[in-house]
C-alpha cells in the first residue's frame, strides 16, 4: 500500500512534504528518519513532545523531546531533533532530522506516526531531487554524493569527494560556455546572412579545439574512473602447484582458498576484494594451467585463460623447485606484462631464480613487500596514478586530475565530442552555418545534461530514482 502510493507520486511534486529512514535498517545504535518539504516542522511538531519549542527553532539547531503518537499521547522514544530551515540545509527546503534508537521497531513505529501526521514515504533519492531543484547541487554533484555513499575503498571515496567539491562540474560549466559562446555568434552571423546555408568560414576554432580535447579527455578518463568502482582485477595465474592459492591467501589474509601438495586442487576461480594502497582490487585466484586430464579442469583451465586475459594484471607464479616449463613460456608469450614470480624460495630444492623473476616465498612471505610494490607499479596507471597513494597529502597534486566514473556522463562526453567533431571537420570544409549551428548545440545539449542544466524530467527521474531511500 506504501509503495504503491509513493510509486504513484512523481519527483515533481515538491510541495508533499516526505520522509524517509536515511540509515540502513535493522539493530543499530541510532536511527535517522529525515523529513523535508514545506510546512515539514509544523507536522513533526505533531508528533513531538515539546511541539512549541520544535515549531519555533531556528535552522541548524536541536531540540532533544520524544517522538510521540498524538492519537494515544503514548511517547515512541526519546529523540533528538535537527531542523532545517528553508533556504538553508541540505535539501533547501524546511524540514527536520531526527535522531532516534536504531531498533526495527522504533523505525517502524516512528515511520507510520509521522506518514500519519502527513508525510509522504520518500522515493529514493528524492531529498537529492529536491536538493538539485532548490539549486543546491548540480546533477554531478548528486551523483557524487551518491558515489561516496557506495565509496567501498579509500580511493574511490577521493576520487568521488573530488567530483562532489565541483571540479568535474565547473570544468563542464567552463567547456559549456565555451561552447555557447561561438554557437551565439554563429547565431547571430545565421540571422544577418542573406540565406541559411551562408559559410560558416571565421568562427573562432581555436576555442572549439580546446573544447573538444576536454571533453575527449574527460571521457577518456572513464576507464580509470569506473575502476575505482569496479576494482582492479588481479589474476595469479601459474601451473598446477605452482603456490597461487597459498599467495592468495597470503594477500587476502585469510584461509580462503585451499593450499594442498595435490596439483590441480583448485578447479574453479574464486576472488575477494581487498584494498591495497587505498585503491580496490579483486584478487583472483584460478586453476592452474597445465594440459586437463578431465573436463570439469579443463574447463577450469579455460576459465583461468579467459580472466588471465581480462586481468588489469597478472601475477604469474613458477614453482622454483620444478623450474620454467613449456606451459608457463607459452602464457608468459600471450601476457608479456605479466609479473613472474619465483615461488618457494624458502624451499632447499628451489633454484636461483631467473632474470626478471621477483624471488617470493608464499608460506614465509619473504619477498613479499618487492612483489607489492612491483604489483602497485603495474596496477596505479590503470587508476590514472603514477603510484595509487591516496593519502590526503598527495590529494592536492590529484585534485587537478579530474575522472568521470558515471557511465551517464561517459556517453554524453562521448555524444559531445561527436557533435563536436563534426563541427570541426565541417568548418574545415565550409559548411554551411545552419549546419555548424545543429552540432554546437549539440553539444552543448549534451554538456548541459551532464550538470543537468537542461536535462529533461524524465532524465531527472531516471538519474535520482537509482540513488538510496533516504538520501
Ligand atoms: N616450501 C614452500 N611450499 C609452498 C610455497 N607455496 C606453496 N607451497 C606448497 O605448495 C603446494 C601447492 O600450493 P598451492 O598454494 O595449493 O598451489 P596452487 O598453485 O594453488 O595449486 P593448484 O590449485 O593445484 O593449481 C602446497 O603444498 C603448499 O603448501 C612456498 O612458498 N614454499
Ligand atoms: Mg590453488
Amino acid at each position: 500500500m506504501v509503495c504503491l502510493k509513493a510509486m504513484q507520486r512523481s519527483y515533481m511534486d515538491t510541495s508533499v512534504p516526505i520522509a524517509a529512514l536515511a540509515t540502513a535498517p535493522g539493530e543499530s545504535a541510532l536511527a535517522v528518519i529525515r523529513t523535508s518539504g514545506p510546512g515539514a516542522v509544523g507536522l513533526a511538531a505533531s508528533v513531538f513532545s515539546r511541539p512549541a519549542a520544535l515549531a519555533a527553532a531556528r535552522g541548524l539547531s536541536l531540540v532533544s523531546g520524544k517522538l510521540v503518537d498524538p492519537a494515544s499521547g503514548q511517547a515512541v522514544d526519546e529523540v533528538l531533533a535537527a531542523v532545517f530551515r528553508a533556504p538553508g540545509g541540505p535539501v533547501g527546503d524546511d524540514g527536520v532530522e531526527f535522531f532516534c534508537h536504531g531498533s526495527p521497531a522504533v523505525i517502524r513505529r516512528a515511520l507510520s506516526l509521522l506518514e500519519a501526521a502527513g508525510f509522504a514515504p520518500a522515493l529514493p533519492g528524492e531529498f537529492s531531487f529536491r536538493a538539485f531543484a532548490n539549486g543546491k547541487t548540480d546533477l554531478v554533484k548528486a551523483e557524487a554524493v551518491q558515489e561516496l555513499v557506495r565509496a567501498g575503498s579509500e580511493g574511490a571515496r577521493a576520487e568521488a569527494l573530488r567530483r562532489l567539491e565541483g571540479g568535474l562540474s565547473r570544468a563542464l560549466r567552463a567547456a559549456r560556455e565555451a561552447l555557447v559562446g561561438t554557437l551565439a555568434e554563429a547565431e547571430a552571423r545565421l540571422d544577418y546572412a542573406e540565406d541559411d546555408d551562408a559559410p560558416a568560414g571565421g568562427l573562432e576554432l581555436a576555442a572549439l579545439r580546446g573544447v573538444r580535447d576536454l571533453v575527449a579527455g574527460l571521457s577518456a578518463s572513464y576507464a580509470a574512473g569506473r575502476l575505482f568502482e569496479r576494482g582492479a582485477r588481479v589474476v595469479v595465474a601459474g601451473r598446477p602447484n605452482a603456490g597461487k592459492s597459498s599467495l592468495f591467501n597470503l594477500l587476502v589474509r585469510e584461509e580462503r582458498s585451499i593450499v594442498a601438495a595435490d596439483p590441480g586442487t583448485t578447479r574453479d576461480w574464486i576472488e575477494a576484494g581487498i584494498e591495497l594502497w587505498g585503491l580496490p582490487i579483486r584478487l583472483i585466484d584460478t586453476a592452474g594451467l597445465r594440459i586437463a586430464s578431465g573436463e570439469i579442469e579443463a574447463e577450469g583451465v579455460s576459465r583461468s585463460r579467459r580472466l588471465a586475459a581480462e586481468a588489469e594484471a597478472v601475477v604469474y607464479l613458477v614453482d622454483g623447485t620444478s623450474g620454467v616449463e613449456p606451459e608457463d613460456r607459452a602464457f608468459l608469450e600471450s601476457r608479456p606484462d605479466a609479473l613472474r614470480v619465483w615461488n618457494k624460495a624458502d624451499s632447499p630444492g628451489c633454484a636461483q631464480a631467473p632474470s626478471g623473476y621477483l624471488r617470493l616465498s608464499a608460506a614465509t612471505g619473504e619477498g613479499l613487500p618487492a612483489l607489492a610494490d612491483a604489483l602497485r607499479e603495474s596496477v596505479a596507471p590503470r587508476f590514472g596514478r603514477d603510484d595509487g597513494d591516496a593519502r590526503p597529502a598527495r590529494d592536492i597534486q590529484a585534485a587537478r586530475d579530474i575522472r568521470v566514473a558515471s557511465e551517464r556522463q561517459k556517453l554524453l562526453l562521448d555524444r559531445a565530442v561527436a557533435a563536436l567533431d563534426s563541427a570541426l571537420a565541417g568548418l574545415d570544409e565550409g559548411i554551411p552555418l545552419d549546419a555548424l549551428v545543429i552540432d554546437l548545440r549539440e553539444a552543448a545539449d549534451a554538456l548541459g545534461e551532464i550538470t543537468g542544466e537542461i536535462a529533461s524530467e524524465e532524465i531527472l527521474e531516471a538519474v535520482f530514482s537509482r540513488f538510496c531511500l533516504g538520501k
